[in-house]
């Protein structure tokens, strides 16, 4: 009975689309009321299922559509004004989707969720794939002591020069030391295969050159030392054009972005006066200083390279006595650098309470140059990326890999925290099987 009501509505209103009547005028929309169950769609038990970049159609059903507007909302953002839907999601993930079916004051919201994932099989890695890095795409390290030292920046050196000097570092096994420098600073690397992503294993590790401090005066204090975490984000080249394009990074999720109290030191950072908080929209700007505009700056300097975030902070980098060369990027051209991303609590703890003994404590898991490379807890499962939102994805694999520093703080005399990488493994290629954590 009530199919056949359907129907019936449905050819009167097909009628009317052919004919001149229009919602704005109101002699005739006013015969047809919408009611909530006028309008229906058919979405699977448990809502929609589609892959990144694949067009999801979803179409209305409705008993009449005079005067009746339709709108769709992902995640409270207008995506469309079609009756029928048709969209494509660039990012996995969960999403609200909401149809709101309007007709004068009178409106209806119809809630769906849409799960977005990766529907791609791997082939198998090819036995000639090397477990290293053999791509270097971009290479931009913040301020630091030792940027423009590793690698050594050299005059007429540009961005494709300094690109390739980090491949021949840290490139095809060699192993040699690169800077990221302080907060933000970054490398984005890629490998002549897919990583691939084996459910219950860790998948790569990227090496780094942290280490326990041996004289900790706080004989009772967790692991740390030289604990300068980088931030790890993933790309799966999901559309095949070899590059990691914007909508294919998504970040490693790591112990502090899961919740930076648990971290075992927490306390004694809080009593430190450090800044404990993980930003997830961090920004800071540094500002070109003078000396590359002729004047020699000779150090300690305290006031060296201004930086200012988008969180109120604002302060100088300091350059000091035992590392003499430029620290702001020298084949940048800018007057300023940018850089965004994740900003994690500050580490770093004055443990001789005079400015003599630095200890940067460990994070638990999930960042580079975090943990001494022999530990399991250097190594990545790529199950951990998560996107803008901080839900999980699940990733095939993997393509590329961006590593920027990520935290904001000088430790006295030992300088700023940056992070420093000297590889990246495919544990799968090498043989590793290292289990995921519970
Ligand atoms: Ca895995
Ligand atoms: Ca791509
Ligand atoms: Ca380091």
């Amino acid at each position: 009975m009530k199919y056949a009501t359907a129907t019936f509505s449905l050819a009167l209103a097909m009628g009317c689309g052919l004919s001149s009547c229009s919602e704005d005028d109101p002699k005739e929309s006013k015969d047809y009321v919408l009611k909530s169950e006028d309008i229906r769609v058919n979405a699977p038990e448990g809502g929609f299922n589609v892959s990144v970049d694949q067009l999801l159609r979803v179409a209305v059903e409705s008993v009449n559509d005079e005067g009746v507007s339709y709108q769709w909302l992902l995640d409270g953002e207008e995506i469309a004004t079609s009756k029928t839907l048709e969209y494509m999601f660039a990012q996995a993930g969960s999403y609200q989707l909401t149809l709101r079916a309007k007709q004068g004051n009178v409106s209806f919201d119809y809630l769906y969720t849409v799960t977005v994932g990766f529907d791609d099989v791997l082939p198998p890695t090819s036995g000639s794939a090397t477990a290293y890095v053999t791509k270097v795409l971009d290479f931009m390290p913040a301020v630091g002591q030792f940027t423009n030292v590793l690698p050594a920046y050299e005059e007429g050196d540009t961005q494709e020069s300094m690109n390739q000097k980090v491949l021949d570092a840290i490139g095809n096994n060699k192993k040699i030391m690169i800077t990221l420098g302080g907060y933000g600073g970054y490398v984005v690397v890629g490998f002549d295969h897919t990583i691939e992503n084996k459910e219950g294993l860790r998948d790569f590790r990227v090496l780094g050159n942290a280490f326990y401090s041996a004289a900790n005066p706080d004989s009772n204090a967790p692991e740390g030392g030289s604990c300068e975490p980088g931030i790890i984000m993933v790309a799966y080249d999901q559309n095949q054009n070899g590059l990691p394009d914007e909508n294919e990074w998504y970040e490693i999720a790591g112990s502090a972005h899961e919740d930076p109290t648990q971290e075992l030191w927490y306390d004694m950072a809080v009593e430190a006066g450090n800044n404990v908080n993980c930003y997830k929209n961090y920004e800071i700007t540094y500002y070109r200083p003078d000396e590359n505009m002729g004047n020699p700056i000779v150090p300690p300097m305290d006031e060296y390279i201004r930086w200012e975030d988008n969180q109120g902070n604002s302060g100088y980098k300091v350059k000091n006595v035992y590392h003499r060369q430029p620290y702001f990027p020298q084949w940048f051209e800018g007057d300023k650098l940018t850089f965004r991303g994740t900003c994690l609590p500050q580490n770093g703890i004055d443990e001789s309470g005079k400015g003599t003994y630095y200890v940067l404590y460990k994070f638990r898991y999930g960042y580079v140059d975090n943990e001494v490379n022999t530990k399991d807890e250097s190594s990545i499962d790529i199950d951990w990326a998560v996107n803008s939102k901080g839900q999980k994805v699940k990733l095939p694999g993997v393509d590329f890999i961006k590593i920027y520093c990520g935290v904001n703080q000088e430790n006295g005399w030992i300088g700023e925290c940056s992070t420093e990488i000297t590889g990246v493994e495919d544990l799968h290629i090498l043989g590793e099987e290292i289990p995921t954590r519970e």
